[in-house]
């Protein structure tokens, strides 16, 4: 019988040098078994036949997530693994093998210190600044067998090893809070070493350590300094551990790089490269020595995310001379990334290249509205914030007239569209130019396909939106912030685990958002955090948002649900608890301005009502941008959405409480939830089941987090639909109820209507951005208007939390709540609006489930794909519903039997 399949360590395809000390396996069982009884995993050490670990048989059904349980490993040790499994079939093969290698564990395995170059200080003040190249020479005396470095920074760094470039990771060591996490990369370097002389060489550049980070652009947000971090271990043949770390021995110059930041750009003169800086053969003068610094090593670990990479390279689609010392390149799709140009001119010609996700009426790249639209004088005058309106996402590149001659600044990252190209003499064609698309390597996981083609375009955009975004944290936009803002996450996580695996990605984040989460438990608006308390309270929009700080217990909660990773939880329930202690703490405490007026003596409901504190609301609802809107912000009652989010979110923490096993914090928290829940209905619905705020988010948050007594539901709903009639069938939902908008429609017996807005291509509304030639999702519904104007970002993906309608709805895969990582799904399509066909794939943990149906001659065909250790509830559109075991099914039934509506 066949084997397991699938083996994965954490949740990396590539598990090298990790320093989770017992790492959790999983893996796939046998293709066309239905259930695991038992398993039994044997490990053993690569170096050794001797086994290390086997677990004999175990009766589980766990196929994900199984924690090593053997003897304690030690830094550098390479385990090989198998694994088989018991089902109904009876025993399976043993897999083929799998492995992992431990990074270095103790601060003790680190023989090397931090670097920094010695800089002025002005240069440590001012930005951008130059990239610095480190290096040193040694010897190998003797064979060897393996070779690892170990490396990371403060800053941006690239390792080379006699001349060639070590790895293909890229903005390593990612982003993360500095001063808790950093995270260091391990590199399997023996086919880049040699026996006798050797060269190290690194470039070093700002980064998000001390370069330009938010909207705000500020500079050395977590130290004044870059510095190098990096050790090489080699295993000569005799089992010796030969350690070459940095330290005094290095030096250090400015080369070819003479500028270099995420937001600024990178300006390189290819005239000054130094010429075998990294090689053997070299003995550069002039370079200098280094600075040795003890800054602490108890934070470096490896990151639980994939790297991020240069995933895959664009042909211009056009290329337009706009006049001789000008050109416009159209990649025809906006990413995140840079250019690889190839052809640079003859020596000395000067190159500058303007990123940007637009153009204007003249045909020319515009980046005006990427600028901050905030009050400008309130802002601009504080001096942090002197960057905040400069131009940026420039490249300036100079030639020295060399064959094979080519520049790709990997000290930056651009979100475009179109390049402007000066200063070139000639017109570039596609062979002299691509887009390289950067970003988190995640593992693709689904796909939705359908009869429209404007749906999936619409699908298409979202998912390179996420794209764009995920750029080693889930950012905003990739343009004028790149921040990771809570808010943003929180929405749209639960759609990105639909196209890709994003549990390492958010368990990284999640450690940054824990990290920098304040004592009190209040959650920043950003993770890792990039505008600190003080310049918040400056902008007039403190830290501890509802909606944004709920990610902290949102987030973790996803991620259980698409991954089973129940430690996640458990690691993430003190920052999760201390939120919702925070935002009940809040309630309690304070009363808003306008609800002290209305009723001096406070009732009694109000304790669990969350009417302080800054909060972001709805957050862009169509028209609401201006540019005082976040002072207006700042005074606004926010009570009927913080309150819902302190429901939801202590009615989460319940559940999770369950899931754990911590009993006294079940009861604690289903009392808070009901106590709050009360306080909502006591004070923000009528009798008729109108709500004091009448806005259609009102009412999606109402129904979706079940703040509604069941007997008003239907009214609720009915409310809901007038108030998307009254709109002439159009949303006006923002940033946090738009991707609850059309399921809460079909949940509550109005999918027709979750359909007309699906399709609705009028403004505000999905299909405009798509109408309107939209290749990534708009911040605001109006990103474009009718004349091609765009305003604010064009790329963030809030929005397209849509498609999971499509995943979910429209195919039908629905996760459920007692069935995490799929393992009791549902099918359940609904089929609308003249779609004849629709098709979702989604690689779950358990294998790929596929809901595919076809409507031909009034016939409904669904074909239904169950993984195994998986079970599936198809509900057909007719009503029927069966109970699906893991295998390949056919269920038909007249088209004519759809029942739409309530
Ligand atoms: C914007 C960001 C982000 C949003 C916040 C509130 O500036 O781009 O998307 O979460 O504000």
């Amino acid at each position: 019988m066949t084997a397991p399949t699938g083996l994965r360590v954490e949740h990396r395809d590539e598990p090298l040098g990790i320093t989770t000390r017992q790492p959790r396996l999983s893996w796939h069982l046998p293709a066309g078994s239905r259930r695991q009884i038992a398993f039994q995993v044997r490990a053993a050490l690569s170096d050794s036949d001797q086994v290390l670990w086997d677990t004999g048989r175990i009766e589980s059904d766990q196929s994900l997530l199984v924690p090593y349980n053997g003897p304690a490993l030690e830094s550098g040790q390479r385990v090989n693994w198998t694994t088989r499994t018991w089902t109904e079939r009876g025993r399976s093969e043993w897999s083929n093998p799998s492995w992992w290698e431990m990074g270095l564990l103790s601060r003790d395995d680190w023989l090397a210190r931090f670097i920094e170059p010695v800089e002025d200080d002005d240069i440590k003040a001012g930005s951008p600044r130059p990239a610095y190249l480190f290096r040193r020479s040694f010897k190998l005396e003797h064979d060897f067998s393996a070779a690892r470095l170990y490396a990371s920074a403060h800053g941006i760094y690239e390792f080379f090893i006699n001349g060639q470039r070590v790895g293909d990771m890229e903005l390593t060591p990612g982003f993360t809070s500095y001063w808790s996490n950093l995270h260091v990369q391990t590199f399997d370097v023996t086919d880049l070493l040699q026996q006798g002389d050797n060269v190290l060489g690194a470039i070093v550049s700002d980064g998000w350590f001390r370069g330009q980070v938010s909207g705000a652009r500020l500079t050395n947000i977590y130290g004044a300094s870059i510095a190098l971090l990096a050790q090489l271990n080699v295993y000569e043949a005799n089992q010796t551990l030969t350690r070459i770390g940095t330290g005094p021995e290095w030096t250090c110059s400015t080369g070819h790089i003479s500028e270099a930041d995420l937001f600024q750009g990178q300006t390189v003169d290819l005239r000054a490269t130094l010429r075998n800086w990294d090689s053997p053969m070299a003995q550069p003068r002039g370079w200098l020595p280094v600075t040795e610094c003890d800054y602490d090593l108890a934070r470096l670990v490896s990151s639980p995310a994939p790297p991020v990479r240069r995933v895959e390279e664009l042909s211009p689609s056009t290329v337009t001379r706009l006049h001789p010392n000008r050109q416009v390149i159209d990649l025809g799709q906006n990413i995140n990334g840079w250019v690889r140009l190839r052809n640079l001119g003859p020596e000395g010609t000067a190159i500058s290249l303007t990123y940007g996700e637009a153009l204007g009426k003249d045909g020319d790249v515009t980046t005006q509205h990427l600028m901050p639209d905030l009050d400008a004088p309130r802002y601009v005058q504080e001096p942090e914030f002197v960057n905040m309106t400069a131009p940026f996402q420039i490249d300036r590149v100079v030639s020295a007239g060399h064959p094979n001659e080519c520049f790709e600044p990997r000290h930056t990252s651009h979100g475009f569209r179109y390049v402007r190209v000066e200063g070139h003499p000639e017109t570039l064609t596609a062979d002299d130019v691509s887009g390289v698309v950067v970003h988190t390597d995640l593992r693709r996981t689904g796909w939705f396909e359908c009869s429209d083609d404007r749906i999936n375009r619409l699908h298409e955009a979202a998912v390179w939106s996420f794209r764009g975004n995920a750029c080693d944290i889930p950012t905003d936009c990739p343009t004028r912030e790149r921040a990771g803002w809570t808010g943003d996450w929180q929405i749209f996580v639960s759609t990105a685990a639909f196209i890709y695996d994003v549990a390492g990605f958010s368990i990284k984040w999640l450690q940054d958002l824990t990290a920098d989460q304040h004592d009190d438990g209040k959650v920043l608006h950003c993770a890792p955090e990039t505008m600190s308390a003080e310049i918040m309270d400056k902008i007039g929009a403190p830290h501890g948002s509802a909606g944004w700080g709920d990610a902290a217990v949102i987030v973790p909660w996803e991620i259980y649900r698409a991954y089973e990773d129940r430690d996640l939880l458990a690691d993430q329930w003190p920052s999760m608890a201390a939120w919702v202690d925070f935002a009940t703490r809040m309630a309690r405490e304070g009363r808003h301005e306008s609800r002290v007026q209305q009723r001096p003596v406070a009732a009694a409901h109000e304790e669990f009502l969350w009417d302080t504190g800054f909060h972001w609301g709805e957050w862009l609802e169509p028209d609401e941008w201006s540019p005082d809107t976040i002072p207006r912000l700042g005074t606004a009652d926010h009570g009927i959405v913080a309150t819902a989010y302190l429901y939801y979110s202590a009615r989460l923490l319940t559940r999770i409480a369950e899931i754990l096993g911590r009993g006294s914090d079940v009861s604690r928290y289903r009392r808070l939830a009901t106590a709050v829940r009360s306080a909502w209905q006591a004070e923000f619905i009528k009798p008729d089941g109108t709500l004091t705020s009448d806005t259609q988010a009102s009412y999606v948050r109402a129904l979706t987090f079940n703040l509604v007594p069941d007997e008003l539901r239907p009214q609720v709903a009915k409310r809901l639909v007038e108030l998307i009639r009254e709109a002439g069938t159009h949303l006006r939902t923002g940033f946090l109820a738009t991707p609850y908008l059309l399921p809460v429609l079909a949940d509550t017996g109005y999918p027709e209507v979750a359909y007309e807005l699906l399709f609705q291509d009028t403004e505000p509304s999905w299909l405009t951005m798509i109408d309107r030639g939209a290749t990534t999702i708009w911040e605001d519904w109006r990103g474009t208007d009718e004349e091609g104007t765009p305003s604010l970002s064009l790329n963030h993906y809030s929005k397209g939390a849509v498609i999971s309608f499509l995943h979910r709805y429209i195919a039908g895969i629905q996760l459920l709540d007692d069935g995490p990582a799929y393992k009791r799904f549902r099918i359940n399509p609904t089929p609308g609006a003249g779609i004849t066909h629709a098709r979702a794939d989604h690689d779950s943990p358990y294998g790929r489930i596929t809901s595919a149906w076809h409507i031909h001659d009034d016939q409904f065909k669904l074909n239904v794909t169950v993984p195994p250790g998986t079970t599936a509830e198809v509900h057909l559109p007719d009503g029927a519903r069966f109970d699906a075991e893991p295998g390949n099914h056919t269920y038909r039934q007249p088209h004519s039997a759809t029942r739409t509506g309530r």
